[in-house]
């Protein structure tokens, strides 16, 4: 058996694996399809990045739950996520009878996913504050690398319920709700734990929050109940949800919104003041029920008082927005997995893709995005972590505050781009659909979009940099970790980083004097250029890390490859002034 190349042994520990060639039967020639072993297995990306980032007996005492969790993902639960993913949701929208019931059925395969993240605590971890320290975000996140991509996106649902809770926590800390309603967000009991729904989409836009129009009266029973409609409602199926909406009276814009929570069902199991209108029919996530909804008169309580809801909501926003990020690693992880089995047993021109050297470019190169997003995403979990531990100081928390939209929108774009390259990598198989390939495609593609677009996330990496000074706190945080890589094989590539946030620093200020369109117009640009460098800094102290521990110079190669190929370049203002304006022309948007 001819053996794998080391060229494609940049991802699995358990690369050993002899190399299947074709078959050539009776029927003539078929293709061996790709196959799943453990994935946690599969994945040294992963597994050495929880190395370097856990104490060791803290990483002892977890790996278990790790390897315990790459097994089930390449099996059980990836076969529940194919039967999910073939048995969508449907909206019955009146019983047999002629009652109005708005019913969504889920498959029995969609309920298996629900109870399996409720067992493997994946939205408790963070909350058992006594367990894991300030290393919970870490460990979670692991494992949602491991279940995303075996759960036809109910990290949807875990996601909102996360940011549920912490938004209830944040804002209600020591009140009678968040007493009540956290504990079962955040349950290890299949059978008890409650989901969320995050609903802030509405007709007028899911961007700008702050036209929201749905409105919240008061009754004479002082309680109060909202009328509206809500656009996408992902989760719909979920026992609570919260929600926006503007108080009677109240101002106009997002500071006169409010902070709703509402339990969905009665007693009975019927939805309280909600029509369910129908379910959207969308391009991916199909098994993940998404619904328009009216509100007609749905009992509420507000979240913190009244006022300021987007403020409120913004915990919700910002833990979501993480997940969105560790759902993108796990989508880049598998597909990876995937490409490198398949290479191993595809033959073309007299020989395995995996000895093809434009293949296994290829498939090098996709790593280094892997890699590179899931040093980004583990380093917001590091910090997430230390912050609701209270080991972070300030220069951490504004960090944070910068790096979480950051993750977001460069780890999403790196999975649809990821995504299409892998199906291209499968030749014809990648586009036909029961080879289950073109839904990872599908699927990628909601990550740009929900929670916030690219460019309203690198308005809010502006926001952060010029209301909370943020990038101040990251790049001195930054330039500390670079200076202390000096001494190591990787000095060189981090004074080249630290070289290259330089521009990024004096970005805000120079930017300024072309006026506030350009500032706009050169937002994208700003946080792609700073999320690649966020994204260097712990790849280069991963790569400083195996090389002292022996563990090889593919994390150093992503680093250089990284740097050296994948960070753009920011422009200078008069160039970036000029290309404002032949931006007007060339898009025929005005003159
Ligand atoms: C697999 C993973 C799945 C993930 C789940 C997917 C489920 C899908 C469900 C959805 O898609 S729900 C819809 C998601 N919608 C968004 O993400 C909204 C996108 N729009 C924005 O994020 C806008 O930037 C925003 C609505 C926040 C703009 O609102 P405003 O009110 O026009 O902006 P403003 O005045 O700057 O912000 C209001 C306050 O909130 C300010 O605080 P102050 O009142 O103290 O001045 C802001 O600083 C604060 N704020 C805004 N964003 C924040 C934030 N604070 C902290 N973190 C943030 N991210």
């Amino acid at each position: 058996m001819p053996r794998r190349p080391a060229a494609l042994d940049w991802g699995g520990m358990g690369s050993s694996k002899s190399v299947a060639t074709h078959e050539a039967g009776a029927e003539g020639f078929h293709q061996d399809p790709p196959r799943l072993t453990n994935t946690f297995e599969a994945d040294r990306a992963l597994a050495e990045a929880l190395e370097r980032l856990l104490p060791a007996d803290l990483h002892a005492s977890l790996e278990p739950e790790w390897r315990g969790l790459g097994e089930e993902a390449a099996g059980p639960l990836a076969e529940l996520a194919r039967r999910a993913q073939a048995d969508p949701p449907r909206h019955v929208p009146y019983d047999a009878w002629g009652r109005r019931v708005d019913e969504v059925v889920v498959s029995p395969a969609w309920r298996e996913l629900h109870r399996a993240a409720a067992r493997w605590g994946l939205t408790a971890i963070p909350y058992e504050r006594g367990r894991l320290g300030p290393f919970a975000r870490l460990h979670q996140f692991a494992l949602l690398d491991l279940y995303g991509p075996s759960s036809a996106i109910y990290t949807c649902y875990l996601a909102m319920t996360d940011g549920a809770a912490r938004t209830l926590l944040d804002v209600d800390g020591g009140g009678e709700l968040a007493a009540r309603v956290v504990p079962r967000l955040t349950s290890r009991d299949p059978e008890g734990l409650w989901t969320s729904g995050q609903w802030m989409t509405e007709r007028t836009g899911g961007s700008d929050v702050g036209v929201t129009e749905t409105e919240a009266r008061r009754g004479d029973d002082g309680a109060w109940r909202l009328h509206g409609s809500k656009w996408f409602t992902s989760a719909v199926t979920s026992e609570v949800a919260l929600t926006l909406a503007r108080p009677e009276g109240a101002a106009a814009g997002s500071s006169g919104l409010s902070l709703f929570f509402l339990e969905l069902r009665d007693a009975s199991g019927r939805l309280r003041g909600i029509r369910v209108d129908r379910l959207k029919d969308k391009l991916g996530t199909r098994a993940l029920p998404t619904a328009e909804l009216t509100l007609d008169g749905a009992p509420a309580l507000p979240v913190g008082g009244l006022g300021h809801g987007v403020r409120k909501i913004a915990p919700l926003l910002n833990v979501t927005r993480l997940h969105n990020a560790i759902n993108a690693c796990g989508i880049m992880a598998r597909l990876l997995q995937l490409l490198r089995d398949y290479a191993g047993r595809r033959v073309a021109f007299g020989d395995v893709l995996a000895r093809k050297p434009l293949h296994v470019e290829t498939v090098a190169d996709l790593q280094v995005e892997y890699e590179a997003a899931l040093s980004l995403t583990l380093e917001c979990a590091r910090l997430y972590g230390r912050v609701e531990a209270g080991e972070g100081g300030g220069d951490e928390r504004a960090a944070l505050r910068l790096l979480t939209p950051l993750a977001k929108l460069l780890t999403a774009k790196q999975a649809v781009a990821v995504a299409s390259e892998a199906l291209e990598g499968f030749g014809g198989a990648g586009y036909v659909e029961d080879t289950g390939l073109p839904a990872w495609l599908r699927d990628a593609q909601v990550l740009p979009i929900w929670e916030g677009t690219t460019n309203v996330l690198s308005l809010d990496a502006l926001r952060a940099t010029s209301r909370e000074g943020a990038l101040a706190a990251w790049l001195g945080l930054a330039r500390r970790r670079l200076e202390a890589l000096g001494g190591t094989p990787v000095a060189g590539l981090a004074r080249e980083a630290a070289c290259r946030l330089g521009p990024l620093e004096t970005f805000p200020e120079r930017s300024a004097e072309g006026g506030p369109a350009f500032v706009e117009a050169a937002a994208r640009r700003f946080a792609l250029v700073a999320a690649s460098l966020a994204a260097a800094v712990p790849l280069l102290e991963q790569a400083a890390w195996a090389l002292a521990q022996g563990r090889g110079d593919r994390a150093a190669e992503a680093a250089r490859r990284w740097i050296a190929e994948r960070v753009p370049a920011l422009l200078d203002p008069a160039a970036a002034s000029a290309r404002l304006g032949a931006s007007r022309t060339l898009s025929g948007l005005g003159g």
